[in-house]
């Protein structure tokens, strides 16, 4: 982990559970608390009732506000979200906060942001897709919230993080770290700082790109543990990790689907020779995903589809990079050289994904 107070964790909020649980009146001593989920971000502990009739599971959620500077916003692009989809969708299963006892859906405590959600009983989530049926079923709850969220109206959402999948502008980031980086961590980096650079049409077709696609409400984190499954059988569930929810394209949800549910092993391996494209995940995905929105997208979103994939790729290879630039202030790093071996591994998932792409490319044109 990161030590001190500068990175974007910050130091552990010095926690007192029973006063945040009392505001939810919740007794601390009825249930088993532990830490959960592997978020690189915000803190999450699970409570499980001791009692077999003392009510259902909860998840409870410290929010990082040096990375979410504005809580509210996230607040009220989730209560807009469920209230749009409590009426337009009923069957829908959106996990929404709990009220404070005060009717409030966060709870703040000098300057801690907490959030408590109900915990989806019988579900699992998988770090890394383990079957095809996996990265289809997470793919389609993605796909199907997309759907349903279609005719919401934007005009009320404000960004969680502005500018978080701006391409253009993780670009001049990382072309900032550069200019004022360790001569020593500019040398590690050389090998990748050449690989990116030569792929800089990846960022040109960005701004080209999103000129013609339409605004929708997209997850922003569609990773393959962002959705919850049934226990046993994997079926789809519901999808979690709401913070960034906001306006965005079609590129970010499913462009983060390919970058982390087709490569057998995670973004965390440093061993690239481990690294590859696994097309009948793909091809699962891509199926999963279109079968739920393909009737609301426009041509321009349909041209993209492949694109996704390289553009998510080479926003979280470049970040990863940045980060190790700026001395490893962003994402905690268990190791020196953390940050570069992620970047790797993104680098070469990119040029894994490039080389197949007339193959991949048929497999989407098959599933239009
Ligand atoms: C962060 O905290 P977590 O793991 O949900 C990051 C994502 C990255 C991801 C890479 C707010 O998400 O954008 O894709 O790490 N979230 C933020 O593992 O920066
Ligand atoms: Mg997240």
């Amino acid at each position: 982990m990161n030590k001190g107070g500068n990175t974007a964790f910050g130091d552990s909020p010095a926690i007192d559970m029973n006063h945040v649980l009392s505001a939810y009146g919740i007794s601390p001593e009825c249930y088993d608390i532990r830490s959960f989920g592997s978020g690189h971000i915000n803190k999450t502990f699970l409570l499980m009732p001791y009692a077999a009739n003392g009510g259902g599971g909860l998840v409870l959620q410290h929010i990082n506000t040096n990375v979410f500077r504005r809580p509210d916003v996230i607040a009220r692009n989730l209560r807009m979200t469920a209230d749009y989809l409590a009426r337009t969708a009923l069957e829908y299963y959106f996990l929404r906060p709990l009220p404070t006892l005060d009717g409030d859906d966060m709870f703040v405590v000098d300057d801690d942001y907490w959030r408590l959600l109900p915990y989806a009983a019988d579900t699992v989530t998988v770090d890394q897709a383990e079957s095809p049926k996996q990265a289809y079923e997470a793919a389609r709850q993605f796909g199907r919230f997309a759907r349903l969220t279609h005719g919401i109206d934007l005009a009320q959402f404000e960004p969680t993080i502005p500018d978080f999948h701006n391409l253009t502008l993780r670009w001049r980031q990382y072309e900032n770290a550069l200019a004022q980086a360790l001569p020593d961590r500019c040398a590690q980096a050389n090998e990748l700082i050449a690989g990116f650079g030569s792929r800089i049409d990846v960022v040109t077709r960005y701004e080209e790109t999103v000129r013609l696609l339409p605004v929708r409400l997209m997850h922003h984190d569609t990773k393959i543990n962002n959705a919850l499954l049934r226990m046993g059988t994997f079926e789809g569930v519901c999808i979690c990790d709401l913070d960034t929810l906001m306006a965005g394209y079609i590129i970010s949800d499913l462009g983060d689907m390919v970058r982390t549910y087709v490569c057998p092993v995670s973004e965390e391996e440093p061993d690239v020779r481990l690294v590859a494209v696994r097309e009948d995940y793909f091809e699962a995905l891509v199926q999963g995903y279109l079968i739920e929105v393909r009737d609301v997208l426009t041509a321009e979103e349909k041209n993209s589809l492949f694109y996704a994939g390289e553009f998510m790729i080479y926003m979280q290879g470049i970040r990863f990079l940045t980060d190790y630039l700026n001395g490893d202030v962003y994402y905690p790093v268990k190791h020196a050289g953390h940050n570069l071996d992620r970047a790797r591994n993104q680098w070469v998932l990119l040029q894994r994904l490039t080389e197949k792409k007339s193959a991949l490319q048929r497999v989407i044109d098959s599933c239009l």
